[in-house]
């Protein structure tokens, strides 16, 4: 890899060009130059190999399997039916192994190799669907509440998700020259970025938009929250949370997994205002010497909350107000058919979320799910009937808006397709997460979406087994100590130590209001499944009324949390 730095590569970038045109025309490697493999990422791509083959290329002296992983913006996950399509051509035209669902809503494509990069950015944009600032050191895609449930609110809200994504983007021009030809215009005096600067931010930027009674956003694991508070139906504003992230370093204490902090209470007009002073404040005083210490968490937790929070206010020339109480009762999905007949906003219409697993959406051995969405998103699109689709940060898909007379036929395509583990599945199985890791993933240290069918099945024999087979627990498993599956906030959770080992974590809620803690380090399958076997003996045995499992281990002391996210007077009674 490159011997310069982030800072340094960024600084001289020309707004993000590098020599990324030279790179993607040299025909002797599959791989770009150094640099720009840096500055790839701002333009919603990574730069891969595939891990299964490496050695094996290694050893016959050929250059690793190189590829590229393409991720969309796409806030809040919402696509019509007949971007879905395009998506899908681009999928079986461009990417191996389908589209994938990720933990922020977006899509990613991978195995899109170097000749084909540029074709599969302009059919990306050719669907109305763009991938800049899906990675780098930007605000990246916004997450927002996925289930169009009280339609109007989360209409509302999705709206000023969207409108906050497109504030915050990058104004290089860098993108639509690159990839979609657009001729450079002398002087770039439009590029100046009043947000970024010349070095954008320190590190990724997350921002999440939930809306209670439900946290499928995991609002405080984001760097920047906002908690809708609604009052008869009607949008107030938004509580505001800072320093939020999941990303640590096995064996560093400097770095840990950290929940966001409620800061106080803004109306939705000021939304954009104090993001803006949120992300500016951070691009001043985050670290930029230490990368492993630059996410805003770290600023938050070097300087103070109180003075971050003075700062943000003085930077937004208002005052937040007090935040108000909201409760949150669960950070999963809602599966099958929710009825939203007679509301305000799309009476008549209904909307199904299917389980995907691990957000692969792809066919093979006879689940052909690709195939699948597709024919349901030809049906929807003839309709046009208004339906969309929208993926959920917890890796499922909701088919949004089906109008009453298409329901029959879309359960009957999700039967034919195999598409109904959300009745077929187990809630354990229904809930759980798994980042991408291997082969895909460079920092992957042990396996996580390819062993969770492996991993699930075997837990839940241990539940059967202990007469608790519906226990709706929420499980999580990463490949490394990053934590893309947000596995800090899972009851219970494998991080990645090496092949085949990993660090059980147990405890958290299943709000994602508490961060779990290390049971036990460094072990295999057959001791993690020791470990579990008779916690859940005491669990069935001792457990109160609808107390979940990482409760239960809190309360009898089988694990001590760090701190709740929430203070106790925020906490509304269905929080409890
Ligand atoms: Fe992530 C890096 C995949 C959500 C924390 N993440 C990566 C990379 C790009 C590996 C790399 O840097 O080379 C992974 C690419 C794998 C692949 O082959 O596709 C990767 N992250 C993912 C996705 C696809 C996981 C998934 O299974 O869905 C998610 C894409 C989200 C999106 O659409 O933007 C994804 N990553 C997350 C989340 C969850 C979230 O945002 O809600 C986190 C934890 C929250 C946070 O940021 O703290 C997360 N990813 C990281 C980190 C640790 C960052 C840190 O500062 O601590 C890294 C490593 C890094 O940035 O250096 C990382
Ligand atoms: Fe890769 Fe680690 Fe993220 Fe999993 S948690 S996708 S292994 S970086």
């Amino acid at each position: 890899m490159s011997s310069h730095s982030v800072e340094d590569i960024k600084q001289h970038s020309a707004r993000l060009r590098g020599t990324l045109l030279e790179s993607l025309a040299n025909p002797i490697t599959g791989a770009l130059n150094d640099d720009d493999q840096t500055l790839i990422k701002y333009h919603g791509s990574y730069q891969q190999d595939d891990r299964d083959i490496r050695e094996e290329r290694r050893l016959a002296k050929l250059e690793p399997a190189h590829s590229f992983m393409v991720r969309t913006r796409t806030p809040g996950g919402v696509v019509t039916p007949a971007q879905w399509l395009k998506l899908d051509a681009i999928a079986v035209t461009f990417a191996e192994r389908g589209l994938r669902i990720t933990t922020r809503q977006a899509f990613q494509f991978h195995g899109v190799i170097k000749t084909e990069l540029k074709a599969t950015m302009q059919a990306i944009n050719a669907a109305l669907i763009d991938t800049l600032a899906a990675c780098g050191d930007v605000n990246r895609n916004v997450a927002v509440a996925a289930n169009p449930l009280q339609s109007q609110v989360h209409a509302d809200v999705h709206a000023q998700a969207a409108a906050l994504s497109e504030h915050l983007l990058p104004n290089t021009r860098a993108y639509y020259e690159i990839w979609l030809d657009e001729e450079r215009v002398a002087g770039s005096g439009s590029e100046e970025e009043p947000v970024y600067g010349a070095n954008y931010l320190p590190r990724k930027f997350k921002i999440g938009f939930a809306v209670p009674p439900y946290n499928d956003v995991d609002v405080f694991a984001q760097d920047l929250g906002f908690i809708a508070i609604v009052e008869d139906g009607e949008l107030l504003g938004y509580n505001v949370s800072i320093g939020g992230g999941m990303g640590a370093t096995h064996g560093d204490p400097e770095t840990y997994p950290r929940l966001g902090d409620v800061i106080g209470f803004v109306a939705p007009g000021q939304v954009n205002d104090i993001a803006v002073a949120v992300v500016t404040a951070q691009r001043d005083f985050g670290n930029r010497v230490l990368r492993k210490r630059a996410r805003l968490k770290y600023t938050v937790d070097d300087r103070g909350l109180d003075w971050f929070k003075g700062e943000v206010e003085r930077r937004a020339s208002f005052a937040l107000s007090p935040a108000r109480p909201f409760g949150f009762v669960h950070n999963g999905d809602r599966f099958g058919w929710v009825d939203t007949h007679g509301s305000a906003n799309d009476g008549g219409h209904a909307h199904l979320t299917l389980r995907i697993v691990a957000g692969r959406i792809w066919d093979r051995d006879g689940a052909t799910h690709l195939s699948g969405l597709r024919e349901i998103a030809r049906v929807l699109e003839e309709a046009d009937a208004g339906a969309q689709f929208r993926l959920t940060p917890n890796q499922n898909l909701v088919i949004a808006g089906v109008p009453a007379r298409l329901r029959e036929r879309i359960d009957a395509l999700v039967a034919q397709y195999g598409l109904d583990t959300h009745v077929t599945a187990t809630p354990l199985k229904r809930n759980a997460l798994a980042c991408v890791a291997l082969p895909t993933c460079g920092l992957a240290m042990a396996e996580a979406e390819r062993y969770l069918p492996e991993f699930t099945d075997k837990v839940q024999a241990l539940l059967d087994a202990n007469g608790l087979r519906d226990a709706p627990i929420h499980l999580r498993l990463s490949g490394c100590p990053n934590g893309c599956s947000r596995p800090y906030l899972g009851e219970i959770a494998l991080v990645g130590k090496a092949p085949g080992r990993y660090n059980l974590m147990l405890g958290a809620d299943h709000r994602g209001q508490r961060l779990n803690t290390l049971y036990r380090e460094n072990i295999a399958e057959a001791q993690i499944l020791e470990a579990l076997d008779p916690l859940f003996g005491r669990y069935g045995a001792e457990r109160e009324v609808d107390e979940g499992f990482g409760d239960f281990l809190v309360r009898t002391g089988t694990v001590v949390p760090p701190r709740p996210a929430i203070p106790l007077q925020l906490q509304t009674e269905n929080a409890a």
